[in-house]
């Protein structure tokens, strides 16, 4: 986690609340905002998932990290590390390999197709030019990629296989989880779960938060935070049991992954684990699943990586096949009842 606008915080109230008790989901829900996008979020879903096929295979990837607010008219915040890529990335591949993608994303994080045109990678101005009459166009040497881009972001915009949902904070992404997860529920072994975004471990709950910005005058700002309750529990067992089930885990110390990955997968009991490094994510990741005790190795080479392969096209082609697998498993096991 890092501090969100770079400021040294040197005061701070220190609540009694504000312990390291854990609570428990529910409690969570009981005592935090939902989103503004909530009942917004709950009708675009409803509606795109009436337009979906009996056996559309459809897929929630959450993306880009979530921020913990130190007031509650905020001024700063903690926030998790991540760009979005992994996600925005992965979104593309499996509309690429037939699946509708609810696309749950922090805002101005990377989105699928406009990632490469985002100002955390290139700037939009560096794809344009003006021309000698004065108009302005897309680079030449530009223009048959983004002309790529923007015809398959039309494609499944309007083909309604894409829908993009946004949260900023902790709150925002666990209101809006739960919500989607109720929803795609019904849809059973079809429905997966990629859960891609870096969610915080810890956070100031409402009630013990500042009302407003914390100031500087009393000196050093000690922050005591609860952790947040594990939500991937009720979602496996509750609100989604029937789904199938990818969570992520990230580690910057190599001797913890295995173990924390195993560990995740023996205490909540879904399907996989995806385990990867901070520095070496974008070339190498580790499949763990309870089906073998050695984790599934997937990499590209360093000349794959600077020619520009992504690994989520591995990544994402390896989750497909044996999300298949899982349905046609659920589907034999349902007509042997
Ligand atoms: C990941 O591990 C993602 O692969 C990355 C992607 C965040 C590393 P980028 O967006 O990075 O491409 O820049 N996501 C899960 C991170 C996380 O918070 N996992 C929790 C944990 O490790 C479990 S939900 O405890």
């Amino acid at each position: 986690m890092s501090l969100g606008d770079n400021a040294v915080f040197d005061s701070a109230p220190l609540s009694p609340l504000a312990g390291r008790r854990v609570i428990d989901p529910d409690t969570y829900f009981d005592h935090n905002k939902p989103p503004t996008n909530l009942e917004w979020a709950h009708t675009e879903i409803e509606k795109f998932l009436r337009h979906q096929a009996p056996d559309q295979r459809v897929v929630l990837i959450t993306s880009g990290g979530t921020t913990v607010p130190l007031e509650n008219n905020t001024v700063r915040f903690v926030d998790n590390f991540s760009a979005g890529t992994r996600g925005s990335c992965s979104a593309e591949q499996f509309l690429s390999l037939g699946y509708a993608v609810i696309f749950l994303y922090r805002e101005k994080s990377l989105q699928p197709f406009n990632r490469n045109y985002s100002e955390n990678t290139r700037g939009m101005l560096s794809y344009l030019e003006e021309t000698e009459d004065g108009h302005v166009r897309v680079k030449p040497e530009w223009e048959q990629k983004i002309r790529r881009d923007l015809a398959e972001y039309r494609k499944y915009m309007d083909g309604d296989k894409l829908l993009m949902v946004n949260f900023t904070t902790l709150a925002d992404y666990l209101f809006l989880l739960r919500e989607v997860s109720l929803m795609l529920a019904p849809l059973g072994s079809r429905a997966m779960f990629y859960l891609a975004a870096a969610v915080s471990d810890f956070f100031i709950p409402s009630h013990s938060m500042s009302e407003h910005k914390i100031q500087s005058g009393d000196g050093d700002l000690t922050l005591r935070m609860n952790q947040v309750p594990k939500f991937l529990r009720p979602l496996v067992k509750n609100w989604a049991p029937a789904c199938y089930i990818v969570s992520f885990k990230l580690e910057t110390d190599p001797e913890l992954l295995g173990p924390k990955a195993k560990h995740a997968l023996d205490k909540y009991g879904h399907q996989v684990v995806v385990a990867n490094m901070l520095d070496t994510r974008k070339w190498q990741v580790w499949l763990y699943t309870r089906e073998s005790t050695e984790p599934c190795v997937i990499q590209i080479s360093q000349q794959q990586l600077a020619e520009g392969r992504d690994i989520e096209q591995d990544l994402t082609e390896e989750i497909s096949r044996r999300h298949k697998q899982f349905v046609a498993n659920h589907h034999n096991s349902t007509q042997q009842q």
